[in-house]
């Protein structure tokens, strides 16, 4: 019985640690969600409400470094949006940061300096 009760045990753990293995990535949470890989944002573009902020979470290990503007290809093209909220954080891997509020309606378009293509859209309503 105690064998048995013992295999148990060890089973419960073992499933507990594939399942925390399978789901990965990053736990953070906060307003307006959006993950980002190792290389992109999960989401290419969210909708806010005026007010609101978004939550950046890294689900990998390499840190980016987001800003307002955008890349077109391969070339960045930083920007200053009327509007936006003026933002340069480093986002450190598996780690989290918040963008805003965004007190203007409107579109306003973010980018990782770090990684060439990697861009998203924020719809302020
Ligand atoms: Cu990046």
């Amino acid at each position: 019985m105690k064998k048995l009760f013992g295999a148990f045990i060890l089973c419960s753990l073992f499933a507990v640690f594939i399942s925390a293995c399978a789901v990965g990535g990053n736990t953070a949470t906060g307003p307006n969600p959006v993950h980002m890989d190792s290389t992109s944002f999960t989401k290419l573009s969210i909708t806010i409400k005026k007010g609101e902020s978004v939550t950046l979470i890294n689900d990998e290990a390499p840190p980016h470094i987001i800003a307002n503007g955008t890349w077109n290809d391969s070339t960045p093209k930083p920007a200053t949006e009327a509007g936006a909220p003026k933002t340069n954080i480093q986002v450190d891997g598996f780690g989290s940061g918040k963008v805003g509020p965004f007190n203007t309606a409107g579109t306003f378009q973010l980018y990782c300096t770090v990684h060439p293509g990697m861009k998203m859209t924020v719809v302020v309503k």
